[in-house]
């Protein structure tokens, strides 16, 4: 099969479990259940979730085995970005193209639908089957550190306390370990675990996901600058041009270019342990670099 066709079967594979495994949007309280639907169905990418389903297959696991994990690190993506957009955070009006979650419920919504979603990943996540070396523990335990003060809530403390200072590349390294990496490297981490991988495996796709989740950050970074919001679907929030340190504000567009490439080999590299199985993780790690041309 090829990338595109993987992609997209995928991403619809995910949407189905997504639908089975979340509340109906008429059940009670149905507001509440609506405004989560609303913002897990709103055309994400499901990058974190294709991620974990092609690590469990680079592992020689099954599919139906990785699929609650996929949804649990979806779920708690979309919680992040649901509470990134409120007015307190980044203040944005547009998400995924279309208005942000607080625009159609409002703010007290979104501040619950987030924390639903949070919640929900967990009850999903616990529904994982457990292999010879990991259990519901194991499962739960990564996706909680990967979503507590050290990793995600982390990396927006730092991105909020370096609002309008001039950022390093080290600090701003920090931060994308924190806000982005961390999240990708789990969801293929929970992915190998669903197929019993080895500890020298895992130790590979972590490799892979850190490397990867930087690289995913700089081009994203890049493609803020090279590309129309239009195009993206998304808006900045109000004063994110003049607040926000970038790559390409820190390194210019064509060293930042240059560091998405390096990182995208290392992430290659890494992946060597897990040999001819891992194709499809190198494949996917060739096309988010491509994203950009
Ligand atoms: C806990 C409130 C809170 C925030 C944590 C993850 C995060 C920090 C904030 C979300 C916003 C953000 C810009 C994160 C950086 C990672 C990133 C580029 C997210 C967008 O991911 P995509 O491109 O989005 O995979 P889609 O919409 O395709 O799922």
């Amino acid at each position: 099969m090829d990338l595109k066709t993987y992609l997209k079967t995928t991403a619809s594979e995910v949407d189905a479990a997504m639908d089975s495994f979340l509340p109906k949007a008429k059940e009670r309280p149905a507001t509440i259940h609506a405004a989560m639907r609303y913002s897990v169905f709103a055309g994400g990418k499901r990058l974190r979730p294709v991620l974990c389903l092609a690590a469990a297959e680079a592992c020689g696991g099954e599919v139906s085995n990785a699929l609650a994990p996929a949804c649990a690190v979806e779920l708690m993506h979309t919680y992040s970005l649901v509470h990134d957009d409120l007015p307190a955070m980044d203040d944005d009006d547009l998400r995924r193209g279309r208005p942000t979650c607080h625009k159609v419920y409002g703010e007290g919504m979104a501040v619950l639908c987030g924390d639903a979603l949070l919640t929900e990943a967990f009850i999903v996540l616990a529904k994982a089957p457990a292999t010879k070396r990991y259990g519901t523990r194991e499962f739960i335990a990564e996706l909680a550190e990967t979503g507590g003060s050290r990793k995600l809530i982390g990396g927006q403390v730092m991105d909020l306390e370096g609002e309008g200072k001039k950022l390093t590349k080290r600090d701003l390294v920090r931060i994308h370990e924190a806000k982005t990496a961390a999240l990708l490297t789990t969801s293929l981490r929970l992915g190998g675990m669903s197929a019993n991988a080895t500890p020298a495996k895992l130790d590979a796709l972590t490799k892979f996901g850190y490397a990867l989740g930087l690289a995913f950050q700089v081009i994203d970074d890049i493609l803020d600058v090279t590309q129309s919001t239009e195009v993206l679907g998304k808006t900045a929030g109000k004063d994110e041009a003049v607040e926000k340190s970038t790559y390409p504000a820190i390194l210019g567009l064509d060293a930042s270019r240059k560091e998405a490439a390096k990182l995208t080999r290392s992430a290659m590299e890494a992946l060597k342990p897990l040999g001819k199985k891992a194709a499809r993780l190198e494949e996917i790690a060739a096309y988010l670099l491509k994203r950009e041309y």
